[in-house]
């Protein structure tokens, strides 16, 4: 069956990823991305996709906008919606973008969806792309202690709180108006494209800049890591096969400590340690993260193949040694050229996270 696809937040770093994985899997089905481009926003992520193809489409738009909305979910089968403010020492750092958009902008989408449905009888299915961080932080000495859906939420940063907030309004609209929904809890993501202020894509362009590291803390803080493949994988396995009103973990089974993670850097990188700089811990830093994902692995036969440690590292830490010019524009600010020459429009405008 073809199908029309709504994706938003297309051009950051796992939207881009499943942008150009849903090209290729489903080659039939009409694509359309709305971004409004935020600081994360980068269009250079898809530059291989052309408006020459006739199947991709990019809107810039805001997910906060009703009716910027309206039109592309009337037209639309399903919803993959990934936009959100997505750091969260900016969360520390200000709440109220995260707030605006990872709360209200996933309100606006519901609504959106369920007026569509109401006009045409059409129901569409909406994932909505949660996170591992809604169930709080787990203790490093149990390490049998892991987060299944059952576990209760626990958000502890302002990104997750309001993450947690989409989350479960997405399922209050399952149970309160019936719509076709599913949500997913995917943990740390690591691959091509993502935005220099995460840990790896940073750890990697400061050392190939002769920079130090920053290590929060002790470095004893633990992530469960999946390569963004993977994690694509399993939006459209939920997509395609999940249930209406269920949540789904989504792991990759890696649990590494910073400092682990650090030290396979720098190996990787050909620096000692002396690159490490230790630096004051994050506010209320998550200790650590593992995700149960036999859920979706024994209903909808979901599995990572390419998480592979330290393979996924390796691979991941390679491309940023090889696309330098990306992230120097990313880091320079040049990427935010790119739309003006594209679409000659001024960036960030439309952003009413930003007011
Ligand atoms: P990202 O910051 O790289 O990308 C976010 C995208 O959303 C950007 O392109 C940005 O321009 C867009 N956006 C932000 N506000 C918008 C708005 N109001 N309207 C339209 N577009 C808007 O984030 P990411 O790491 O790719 O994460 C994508 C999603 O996956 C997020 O919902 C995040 O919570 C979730 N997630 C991320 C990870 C991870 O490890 N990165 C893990 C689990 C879940
Ligand atoms: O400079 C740094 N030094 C450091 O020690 C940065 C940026 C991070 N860290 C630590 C903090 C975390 O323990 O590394 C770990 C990973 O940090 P981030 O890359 O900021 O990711 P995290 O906070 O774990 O959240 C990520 O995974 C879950 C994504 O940013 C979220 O969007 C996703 O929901």
């Amino acid at each position: 069956m073809t199908r029309h696809l709504l994706i938003t937040g297309g051009c950051g770093f796992i939207g881009s990823n499943f942008v150009r994985f849903i090209r290729q899997t489903r080659p039939d089905w009409r694509l359309t991305n709305v971004d409004v481009l935020t600081y994360s926003g980068n269009l250079e992520n898809l530059e291989d996709l052309t408006e020459s193809d006739d199947r991709y489409r990019f809107v810039k738009g805001d997910i906060c906008d009703r009716a910027v909305l309206h039109p592309l979910i009337t037209e639309a089968d399903a919803v993959v919606h990934l936009a959100a403010e997505s750091h969260v020492d900016r969360s520390i750092l200000d709440s109220r973008p995260f707030v605006q958009t990872n709360v209200l902008g996933t309100q606006t989408l519901l609504d959106a969806l369920r007026r569509a449905q109401a006009n045409d009888g059409r129901p569409r299915r909406f994932v909505y792309v949660s996170t591992d961080e809604v169930y709080g932080s787990l203790p490093l000495d149990d390490p049998d202690n892991k987060f299944t859906e059952q576990t209760p939420l626990d958000p502890r940063s302002p990104y997750a709180a309001s993450k947690a907030a989409g989350d479960q309004m997405t399922l209050a609209y399952f149970h309160t108006f019936g719509m076709d929904v599913a949500v997913t809890r995917c943990s740390n993501n690591l691959g091509p494209y993502q935005f220099p202020e995460k840990v790896i894509p940073l750890f990697v362009t400061n050392l190939m800049d002769g920079e130090k590291v920053p290590l929060y803390g002790d470095g004893k803080n633990v992530r469960d890591w999946i390569h963004v493949d993977d994690h694509c994988e399993a939006l459209l396995a939920v997509l395609e096969r999940g249930q209406a009103g269920e949540v789904y973990n989504v792991g990759g089974n890696n649990e590494r400590s910073n400092i682990e993670l650090t030290l396979a850097i720098l190996e990787l990188m050909g620096c000692g340690k002396e690159m490490i700089t230790y630096v004051k811990d994050r506010p209320g830093h998550d200790r650590r993260y593992a995700i149960d994902a036999s859920k979706i692995e024994a209903d909808l036969g979901w599995k990572p193949t390419r998480s592979a440690w330290p393979e996924a590292l390796r691979e991941t830490v390679d491309w940023y040694r090889a696309n330098r010019t990306w992230w120097e524009r990313v880091k320079s600010g040049a990427y935010r050229d790119y739309y003006k020459q594209q679409y000659g429009a001024r960036i960030g405008a439309a952003c009413a996270c930003e007011d």
